[in-house]
């Protein structure tokens, strides 16, 4: 087997040291929400545990909603988002070794989305916005909230346009060379999620923010949820896919191999690009007033959209067992051990994959039309996103910073021991928290529930809401782990760093993938099309059957 040649270290890219800082500006950003929402994170486990905690937690936190808010909307709007803006634009410039298009457009979106952030932040840290990470009507918050989620959204549009311009500079100097893999991959996020932002974008200047700002009385739930829905489930790939893209373009080379097969990976980005959109309906299949012959489209096409994560999955399997085996790894399984699991970048980022595929077959029973039903709005829900977003996605993250923070601060990790410690007791802590949640669900405990002031809990609940609240600590002991991990790494280390971005070889001299697993007009209007005729009639169905009701404040 043949190689490509190693990454060439990065003096050769005009502009990169004003590319690290901007990174680092994003990952600030990023890491203080996931730093801030570790707290409510705790009181909520703890709540499960029976021990409420919120009225210690006055005036900062003034119910569990506001911290269920908090929580939510820090974890997965601006952590995810935040990181995804400055690590893609990163890998992007490296993997072209093609300057960023325009750093000033880059430092406006950032700031653009700043701004967006303090709006959306101010009302909910004073309880004007307690309506939980997916806003649903008649739930009423304050307009900012809807104004600064707006501009965030917008912001993201233009690191689509920066990136795009970017590739295109690099195309035009390169006219007949596949796309690297990691670029590759970064510009499918961007461009997937800026058709599928389309529905948020326009729930927010057509329904909640006239409503909001008073100047329509009423707004129609049913239609503000289908359109929150169009953008919330392909959101899901806008934090998974960045993920995909280490464990493709990065992950094989810190386990020491090669990406096994480059067309395969490009193949999935696609189905990403196609697929990752016309199937929101799978968050309502009990919503009435849509037509039960879509919501059964939707749920097959979720079927469909669950094969390139397979794809990954034995792309993925393949690149670690080449890292193994040319470790001296051999044997059907016992190849794993010789992967490098004193690298917790590597460490945290195959733990993450491994309760990914839990958090996927559950993925597959809230997908099947008839068995949702049973774990609809129930803890089960919550057992699978803290398997999803918060540990294949989250873990991985944390992975990517174990050697991201090092490369942009010039110093070495403070401790490769503590990582490990953290990559490990996030896997046990959630593993034990929502593999337990699950069970809650089966058993009929509902999500988004205050349980230490409810008054139903059933016997057979109390064990498993103890375990709840163990996991939870657990959880929030590795986050303490990691924020004191990269603290020191800016305030004590004072070993300069040698890290490169680990960017992996494929395994074969050249990247034979077929030129039409290297386009992206033609899946682009294929993925409009497809969104238009999943959506299309359902929508207009919607707009004639419209039962518009006031806004309340329920908290
Ligand atoms: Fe989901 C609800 C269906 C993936 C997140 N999902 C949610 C919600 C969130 C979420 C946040 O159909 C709740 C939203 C709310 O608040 O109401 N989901 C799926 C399906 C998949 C899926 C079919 N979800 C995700 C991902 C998420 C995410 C990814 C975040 C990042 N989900 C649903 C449905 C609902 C839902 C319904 C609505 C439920 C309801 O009733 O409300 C699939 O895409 C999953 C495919 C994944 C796999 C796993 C592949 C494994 C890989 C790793 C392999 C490597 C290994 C390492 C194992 C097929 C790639 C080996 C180790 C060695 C050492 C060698
Ligand atoms: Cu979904």
């Amino acid at each position: 087997m043949t190689t490509t040649p190693a990454t060439p270290p990065p003096a050769g890219i005009a502009g990169i040291s004003a590319v690290h800082r901007l990174t680092s500006a994003y990952l600030i950003v990023a890491l203080l929400a996931l730093l801030g929402a570790n707290v409510p994170g705790l009181l909520q486990a703890l709540d499960h545990a029976g021990l409420d905690l919120y009225p210690a937690a006055q005036p900062v936190l003034r119910s569990y909603y506001q911290g269920l808010t908090v929580h939510g909307v820090l974890n997965v709007l601006v952590w995810t988002t935040f990181f995804i803006c400055g690590f893609l634009t990163f890998v992007t410039v490296y993997a072209l070794r093609t300057p960023l298009a325009s750093l000033r457009l880059a430092w406006a979106t950032f700031w653009l989305m700043v701004v967006g952030l303090v709006l959306a932040a101010w009302p909910i840290l004073t309880n004007e916005a307690s309506v939980l990470f997916t806003f649903y009507p008649p739930l009423k918050a304050h307009p900012a909230f809807y104004l600064g989620l707006t501009l965030v959204v917008v912001g993201t549009w233009f690191v689509t346009a920066n990136l795009a311009l970017t590739y295109r500079r690099w195309r035009r100097s390169h006219p007949t060379e596949r796309t690297p893999i990691a670029a590759f991959g970064s510009l499918v996020t961007f461009a997937m999620w800026t058709l599928a932002s389309v529905g948020v974008a326009v729930e927010m200047l057509a329904l909640l923010i006239p409503w909001s700002l008073g100047l329509v009385a009423e707004i129609d739930p049913l239609l503000a949820r289908t359109l929150f829905w169009l953008t919330g489930h392909p959101i899901v790939y806008f934090w998974l896919l960045p993920a995909y893209v280490s464990w493709y373009a990065m992950v094989p080379r810190l386990a020491g191999g090669q990406l096994f097969s480059a067309p395969m990976a490009r193949a999935a980005f696609i189905l990403f690009l196609l697929l990752s959109t016309p199937l929101g309906l799978h968050h309502q299949f009990t919503d009435p007033g849509i037509w039960e012959q879509w919501k059964l489209l939707h749920a097959f096409l979720t079927f469909v959209v669950f094969f390139p994560s397979l794809l990954t999955f034995f792309n993925v399997v393949a690149s670690l067992e080449s890292g193994a085996r040319a470790r001296g790894g051999t044997g059907w399984v016992a190849w794993t051990r010789r992967l490098p699991w004193g690298d917790p970048a590597l460490t945290a980022q195959v733990l993450a994959m491994i309760l990914f595929a839990f958090g996927g077959i559950g993925g597959l029973v809230n997908a099947s039309y008839n068995v949702n039903l049973i774990v609809h709005n129930t803890a089960w829900i919550v057992g699978h996103f803290h398997l999803t977003v918060g540990t294949a996605v989250t873990l991985s993250f944390m992975g990517i910073t174990y050697w991201l923070v090092p490369l942009l601060s010039g110093r070495q990790l403070f401790s490769r021991r503590l990582a490990l410690a953290q990559a490990w007791t996030w896997f046990v802590g959630m593993a034990v928290f929502s593999e337990t949640l699950h069970r809650l669900g089966l058993l009929g405990m509902p999500r988004r529930t205050a349980m230490s002031l409810a008054p139903y809990v059933l016997p057979e609940w109390r064990g498993p809401l103890l375990l709840v609240g163990i996991g939870g600590v657990v959880l929030f002991v590795s986050g303490v782990l990691y924020f004191l991990n990269l603290g020191l790494t800016l305030v004590a280390s004072r070993q300069p760093a040698a890290v490169e971005v680990p960017l992996a070889e494929y395994g074969d001299a050249e990247d034979h993938s077929p030129a039409f697993l290297d386009r992206f007009r033609p899946w682009l209007v294929a993925a409009v099309a497809l969104v238009l005729v999943a959506y299309g009639p359902t929508l207009i169905h919607l707009l004639g059957t419209l039962s518009p009701v006031v806004g309340r404040r329920v908290w």
